[in-house]
């Protein structure tokens, strides 16, 4: 399957250990496929079992969170905390809230999420958590004391200076309060042990918006490699959680237009454009509904509603999914060749299933892979951690000003780095080699302990 023999004989040993994890085996697969170059290059890697150790998160944390609900019904959920690697710094990565949070998707999230914070150039490793826990439908007082629940176990495991959380999907500045205060409560210490936190209590501006703006400022630099830019130019867009709107809204600033949203009932076609604070505004009112119905967007504003379907049959020029792992499977695949769509932009983690990606590949549909275009999430995650460690803040000017630096890094370290290999232009590959690079060094560096 791949040509070194040693990635052969990781990998095999790799699905033997883990049977039961389709989406971690994925990941895996495509980050080795893409680093067989440098494994070649440099036989330090094999005799220091590298991939092995990095295949391997270093802790892996499940617990039983219970909690009552509104009629007095006790529930049991599964709660998880991957504590992946931690080579450059602390363990970092969000919490997601969501019915398909299997042991597997939480490994796939935190062995991305090395690499991601890798690339970011800040110090900071890789984790992920979160629960199977479904917060569609549930009160604000259901999700006070799920959070609560799910801290009390959490707590033992994290620290402003071990693994500090954020939000993902089902988990956004509301859930990150509670979270907040439950482990002020049960620790007596106000530390920066999560981001994404309220204004008031030492969260950063922009961090709301920090993932879709960073992944338009990705857009903005790549789109120059082809000397092209985002003015007057058409985008599909998935979900329309709190990725989505940053994405949307920043699209709109830059002069281009969003024609598509979706849920998971499926998907609305705006052809003036999701382009008015109203229409953009109505994103954060879905989402606060807890109805999960994009349809309430066609109905409130008269536009085009395509029901199960997903925004890939739509002729754009740009494709930015921007909801869930593997939304894109081989099918949208060919409707986004047949459009004619030149531009490929992961926003969601690992969204697009590998027949798919390799369908894009072999039609020269230029592909930007998630885990350099939503590093600007996690980048400002970290501005977040560094404004709390000075006990400081900065304007939205400033954290602004340095997602873009640091979005326009991430982007030349990925190119260059597929450049250095002989793959130019394989962003894939430049994003996975850039994001082990730092990570193996600072391994070696290190001495055989994780
Ligand atoms: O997937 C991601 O990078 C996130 N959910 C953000 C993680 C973070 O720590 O801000």
């Amino acid at each position: 399957m791949f040509k070194s023999e040693y990635l052969n004989r990781v990998y095999s040993q790799l699905e033997k250990r883990n049977p039961q994890q389709p989406e971690f085996l994925q990941a895996v697969k495509e980050v080795l496929e893409s680093l067989e170059p440098v494994i070649d290059a440099n036989p330090v890697y094999e005799e220091n079992a590298i991939i092995e150790r990095m295949t391997e998160p270093e802790r892996m944390i499940t617990f039983k969170v219970t909690w009552i609900d509104d009629n007095g019904k006790v529930n049991v959920n599964r709660g998880f905390r991957v504590q992946f690697n931690s080579a450059i710094g602390p363990y970092k990565g969000g919490l997601r809230f969501h019915p398909s949070v299997t042991a597997s998707v939480m490994k796939f999230l935190g062995f991305e999420q090395t690499f991601k914070n890798s690339l970011t150039g800040l110090p900071m490793g890789g984790g992920k958590g979160g629960s199977d826990f479904d917060p569609r439908g549930r009160s604000d007082r259901e999700i006070m004391r799920f959070c609560q629940s799910f801290m009390t176990e959490l707590s033992k495991h994290i620290g402003a200076d071990t693994d500090i959380p954020a939000g993902d999907i089902g988990v956004g500045g509301r859930e990150i309060g509670y979270l907040f205060g439950q482990y002020k409560r049960l620790r007596n210490e106000f530390t920066g042990v999560l981001t994404g936190k309220g204004l008031q209590f030492g969260g950063s501006l922009i961090r709301p918006e920090a993932t879709g703006f960073g992944a338009v400022y990705f857009v903005e630099e790549l789109l120059k490699t082809y000397g092209e830019s985002i003015k007057g130019k058409t985008f599909a867009v998935s979900g329309f959680g709190n990725v989505a709107w940053g994405t949307v809204e920043k699209v709109n600033q830059l002069g281009g237009k969003v024609v598509t949203i979706s849920g998971p009932d499926g998907y609305v076609y705006d052809k003036d454009g999701v382009n008015t604070k109203e229409k953009i505004d109505f994103m954060l009112e879905m989402r606060a509904s807890g109805r999960d119905k994009v349809k309430d967007y066609a109905d409130k504003f008269g536009v085009e509603y395509h029901e199960g379907k997903r925004p890939w049959e739509q002729k754009v020029d740009i494709v930015m999914p921007c909801a869930i792992q593997n939304e894109v499977d081989i099918e949208d695949a060919k409707n986004i060749v047949a459009n004619g769509t030149k531009f490929y932009v992961e926003v969601a983690n690992m969204p697009t299933t590998a027949e798919a990606i390799e369908y894009l590949k072999a039609h020269n549909v230029v592909i930007a892979p998630s885990k350099a275009v939503n590093a600007g999430g996690v980048a400002v995650s970290g501005l977040e951690m560094a404004q709390n460690s000075m006990r400081y803040s900065w304007s939205a000017e400033e954290v602004d000003a340095k997602l873009r630096e640091i979005m326009a890094g991430i982007y030349k370290r990925t190119y260059e780095a597929a450049e250095k290999y002989g793959m130019k232009g394989d962003l894939i590959a430049g994003a996975n080699i850039a994001g082990f690079e730092k990570v193996s060094e600072a391994m070696l560096s290190q001495g055989i302990a994780y």
